[in-house]
């Protein structure tokens, strides 16, 4: 929560109470079902006065624009511009991507290169993060750029990103967002983000083959007065929640029919409990990875930045709303109201329902594989909520893009504990890889995949454990080697200070193939290529060897920097009594 200001929240509260009981009304033009809760409940086949002389709805859902790869390229710019759009019925002045709230959604296949143009005409710094992609992050040979969020785009300049998208990768969605650094909660929030799909995510099932897919990308705006975001935005202030850019969209399915839902939350801070009315969300695929088998919800959570690819199946003819339920994030947290996001027809002819898959293809286990490295990662914040840091082992730091706060030795996978004793929920995500969730608050999870992104409880009182997840993180590939970052995904948190430096560094495994690599062809080579090969492999063995010397110093200095938190108070000691939450 962003504490430096009163956090009037019976106001705000009633206020957004009042906003999403008129948004649904604006439906109910189409669906005159009322508007008391949005839809909701199946029972018979309710009259639905169509506007198409058919009886039947013509939806208003749309899913965004795409623009999709062609012979392994996708090929496209992104013009950074501050205009004035319209969301929720209302103008806003913001920056945005292509004139557009919802810019289009990135298609790409494994193995197919992005090859995307960033313009800043903004007035501000900034740069594109790709979002659980397990990319490099690393600057290319030939300039341009990967997935480095360390790299900044002046106002008036343009960058060029060429991002490899291994064929191996996970068919799936991710996104793209503003990963400017102080920046991104205002950014992300204001419009620059958007969704990027991985194809094939049902290939392995062709028990679904040509099911409808939609788009269901979950975006949140707060618009003060002035018609513009906040400068100083308010995490529990009233917001107008989308869907792809639309508010309370009318979606349609038949009875019986099965549909993908690739549902991303793409909002800075907003967390969403999704549930749809008289029908199962049947999760295929968490965070772009897809599950070894289906998992059934009848509630969501989905924090910032997570994704959920869902099947549903039409329930009988009847109007459901997709809703979130009210949120609250904890006593040092944040409060957001029931909203209604979506509303569903079933409606029209009946169809066989198809039969769901009992099993998908097999997931790695990563508990099956040695643990090189256990790290204990903790979230800590100031008792006034203002300021956050993460303690990597060094003692609470805040975000330094020239510190490395974790060097990690490729090929390996690791065991990280991550704490959070602070009062309210945060989010934990590294950028580059996946993991798997291995233990939820000291309780053992079913294995059913991997995922990049997840929620860490808050420490309910002082006599109590601090919330913690234990993860399995994956640093076996070497397209990870370089410099990247884990940070808390609520991106107030994040420009707050939230953030650390990881560093993937050539393990045994990869200075054998450098050696090989080097020893093999030097007698064809010249004079200087051979020496520029050899400078190159000797940089590797020094970054090594740089590593494990910065390991030891953080090690030898850690007992001190903890003496220093403490006696600077980080650690929080006054958080309200679980009876004073709302
Ligand atoms: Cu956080």
């Amino acid at each position: 929560m962003h504490a430096c200001k009163p956090q009037p929240r019976d106001g705000h509260a009633a206020r957004r109470r009042l906003f999403f009981v008129l948004a649904p009304c604006l439906a109910a033009t189409l669906l005159a079902t009322g508007c008391g809760d949005g839809g909701g409940g199946g029972g018979g086949a309710p009259f639905i006065p169509g506007n198409n002389g058919t009886g039947l709805v013509t939806e208003t859902f749309r899913n965004p624009p795409e623009v999709t790869s062609k012979d392994g390229v996708l090929s496209t710019t992104l013009e950074v511009s501050t205009r004035t759009v319209e969301v929720d019925g209302l103008p806003v002045t913001t920056t945005v991507y292509n004139g557009a709230y919802m810019p289009p959604v990135l298609r790409l296949k494994p193995g197919d290169t992005l090859a995307l143009r960033l313009v800043n005409n903004s007035a501000a710094p900034t740069n594109e993060h790709y979002h659980g992609l397990n990319v490099s992050p690393r600057i290319n040979p030939d300039a341009t750029v990967s997935d480095n969020v360390f790299l900044h785009v002046p106002p008036g300049t343009t960058t060029d990103y060429r991002v490899a998208i291994p064929a191996s990768h996970h068919p799936g969605l991710y996104w793209y967002h503003s990963h400017q650094h102080g920046s991104s909660e205002q950014q992300v929030m204001g419009g620059l983000s958007g969704g990027l799909v991985i194809e094939g995510l049902l290939a392995p099932v062709p028990e679904l083959a040509g099911i409808r897919e939609r788009m269901v990308l979950l975006k949140d705006i707060q618009i003060g007065p002035d018609g513009k975001v906040p400068a100083d935005i308010d995490s529990s202030a009233p917001t107008h929640r989308t869907v792809n850019g639309q508010a309370n969209p009318v979606m349609t399915i038949a009875p019986g029919e099965t549909q993908l839902l690739r549902i991303g939350n793409i909002s800075a801070n907003m967390y969403y409990r999704l549930t749809l009315a008289g029908h199962t969300l049947y999760e295929l695929a968490r965070d772009g990875i897809r599950h070894n088998r289906l998992v059934p919800f009848s509630e969501l959570l989905l924090p910032p930045a997570s994704r959920s690819e869902v099947l549903i199946q039409g329930a009988a003819a009847g109007t459901y709303a997709l809703k979130s339920l009210p949120i609250d994030t904890g006593p040092q947290g944040d409060t957001a109201p029931e909203a209604t996001l979506l509303t569903l027809v079933s409606q029209g002819e009946p169809q066989q329902p198809r039969v769901l898959p009992a099993a998908l293809p097999p997931v790695e286990d990563l508990r099956t594989l040695p643990v090189a490295r256990r790290r204990t990662i903790t979230f800590q914040e100031s008792a006034d909520g203002n300021t956050f840091y993460i303690d990597s082992g060094n003692g609470p730091r805040q975000f330094d893009p020239a510190r490395v706060d974790a060097t990690i030795q490729s090929g390996t996978v690791e065991e990280w504990t991550v704490l959070n004793p602070t009062g309210e929920w945060h989010v934990f995500h590294i950028h580059q890889t996946d993991f798997q969730v291995v233990e939820v608050d000291g309780a053992a999870r079913d294995f059913v995949g991997h995922q990049d992104n997840v929620n860490v409880s808050f420490q309910p009182d002082s006599g109590s454990p601090p919330g913690q997840v234990k993860l399995l993180i994956d640093f076996r590939d070497p397209i990870a080697i370089g410099k990247f970052v884990f940070h808390c995904h609520i991106l107030e948190h994040e420009d707050g200070g939230m953030m650390a430096v990881a560093e993937v560094v050539p393990g045994w495994p990869d200075l054998a193939r450098a050696k090989a690599r080097t020893e093999t062809p030097t007698a064809l080579m010249t004079p200087v290529a051979r020496e520029s090969v050899l400078a190159a492999a000797r940089g590797i063995v020094q970054r090594w060897l740089t590593g494990e010397d910065a390991l030891a110093a953080a090690r030898a200095r850690r007992e001190e920097l903890f003496a220093q938190a403490q006696a600077a108070s980080l650690c929080r000691t006054d958080a309200p009594p679980p009876e004073a939450r709302q």
